[in-house]
């Protein structure tokens, strides 16, 4: 009956004529917080607490707000062009939702009937997929199979009662536009609280993009990658995890790209508690500390934070702990380069003169990144001077830490550049969730990195006062008039 209803809407928004479905009031939006049986921070705790749901907080993310329909949560996403600043000074054009790569988090309970308009504001036709929802086909956003493609200025309505709980996502099903960014979480939160409760729970989109330098789009063909994103961010500019110590915290982790992720969290054993199918049985649970979420995969995982520091939390993969890894392109710009990565049967070492690290050639397999990088640079590895340490847009190009006889030593230096304290920009990426960080550390967090912030009661309480500061000096969209949090 009510799918009919989706199935007559989107036949009139085809047809242009569909205009019930407006963009959300101030005086109409709910936030996540709105719903029944939902903990928030700021709220008291009580008894009945033991039985309530905590909110999920995806940092750098907001929630998307809803409207009550009668008995329908609806929301509206809006499929678009998005700048956005992945680290200080590196804004990249991506494809994501209502301003943000990935899109705003949706929460909703388990049993929630759900309406989500979806716009087309991009150049070419989209799709949205409900990933893992178990949906009337027709809802189910498959291009071509389950529906037309939404053409550019379209809209699809999209509407279902979801009966499942757990880590869920949405992203575009037209393959190119998820290498863009288009993908969110989507928190199907259970009936009744998961036992044992969590004080904390996260959210984090695992992305990845391939862009080179002087470059604002990404490669969405190429199969390297040298920007490694959580929640659109990459270290040191991602948002560490604050935890109270003693707190019992569930980290939802969501991959969609074209690599696994093993995601490592230090000082602390955690266990397995969920994957994109929702919860596992207990029986399940054994302890780790690396999880392989693996693409189109989430997994929670749970852990009590018994041990306070500031721990990091990242990806595994050498290269997903970096930034801007890429090769020396200069002849993109200026000739006289040498041959790198020409053809397979050059790159994997079937030469026709010399060895792949001869005179003539560059040692390319792997080094460049994809079409383009067919020259590399005739530059050595440049020995490292210890010289006086220089200020630049306030990074701190500190002193290397090099020994005498560094260069004569094999391997010395290594390939990638812009590694461990050269880069320190403490002061860039300062914000509330950093207070206190040991001086100098945003010089070792790039790709996949933050930290899970285990803070006595003190720390803990400071970090909270400069957010809600920081709230008040820029009101955000959940102060707008009309909005009320009821907190009691
Ligand atoms: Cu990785």
């Amino acid at each position: 009956m009510s799918s009919r209803r989706g199935f007559l809407q989107n036949v009139l928004a085809g047809a242009g004529i569909f205009a019930s479905a407006k963009v959300l009031s101030a005086q109409e939006m709910q936030m996540p917080e709105d719903m029944p049986g939902m903990k928030t921070k700021t709220k008291k705790e009580t008894a009945h607490d033991h039985e309530s749901r905590v909110l999920a907080e995806t940092p750098d993310i907001p929630n998307l707000p809803f409207r009550t329909d009668g008995n329908v949560k609806e929301f509206h996403l809006i499929a678009e062009p998005v700048k956005q600043e992945i680290v200080p000074g590196r804004v990249v054009d991506l494809w994501g939702y209502n301003g943000s790569a990935p899109g705003p988090t949706i929460q909703v309970n388990q049993g929630d009937r759900v309406r989500v308009i979806v716009d087309n504001h991009l150049p070419e036709a989209t799709s949205m997929h409900w990933h893992g929802f178990e949906v009337p086909v027709e809802m189910d956003g498959a291009p071509g199979a389950s529906q037309d493609p939404i053409p550019p200025g379209g809209r699809f309505v999209y509407e279902f009662t979801l009966h499942q709980e757990g880590t869920y996502f949405y992203h575009s099903h037209m393959a190119m536009q998820e290498m863009m960014g288009m993908i969110g979480a989507f928190v199907m939160h259970p009936k009744t609280a998961y036992k044992p409760r969590v004080d904390k729970d996260f959210v984090i989109i695992l992305q990845e993009y391939a862009i080179l330098p002087n470059i604002t789009v990404p490669n969405s063909m190429n199969m390297e990658f040298n920007w490694l994103t959580f929640n659109g961010k990459s270290g040191p500019a991602t948002t560490p995890l604050i935890v109270r110590h003693g707190e019992r915290v569930r980290i939802r982790l969501i991959n969609l790209g074209m690599d696994h992720h093993p995601i490592h969290l230090h000082g602390h054993q955690f266990v397995v508690t969920g994957t994109e199918g929702g919860r596992q049985p207990e029986s399940t649970w054994g302890p780790g500390n690396t999880v392989l979420v693996g693409v189109a995969q989430s997994r929670d995982v749970e852990f009590v934070a018994k041990n306070p520091g500031d721990w990091m939390l990242h990806c595994h993969l050498p290269h997903h702990m970096m930034n801007q890894m890429s090769s020396m392109v200069g002849p993109m710009s200026r000739r006289n380069g040498m041959p790198a990565g020409l053809d397979m049967e050059r790159g994997m070492g079937m030469l026709r003169q010399g060895s792949a690290t001869s005179e003539e050639n560059g040692p390319s397999l792997g080094r460049g990144l994809g079409v383009g990088s067919t020259a590399e640079q005739t530059v050595a590895n440049s020995p490292l001077k210890a010289g006086s340490p220089m200020q630049h847009q306030g990074m701190q190009m500190g002193k290397p830490q090099v020994s005498e006889d560094a260069n004569s030593v094999p391997g010395f230096p290594q390939d990638a550049f812009m590694e461990g304290p050269m880069m320190t920009m403490d002061q860039m990426v300062d914000k509330p969730e950093n207070f206190g960080l040991r001086p100098g550390w945003s010089g070792f967090m790039a790709g996949m990195m933050t930290f899970v912030r285990v803070l006595p009661p003190d720390k803990y309480g400071q970090i909270m006062e400069l957010r809600e500061k920081k709230k008040g000096n820029k009101p955000m969209k959940m102060d707008m008039p009309g909005m009320e949090h009821k907190h009691e």
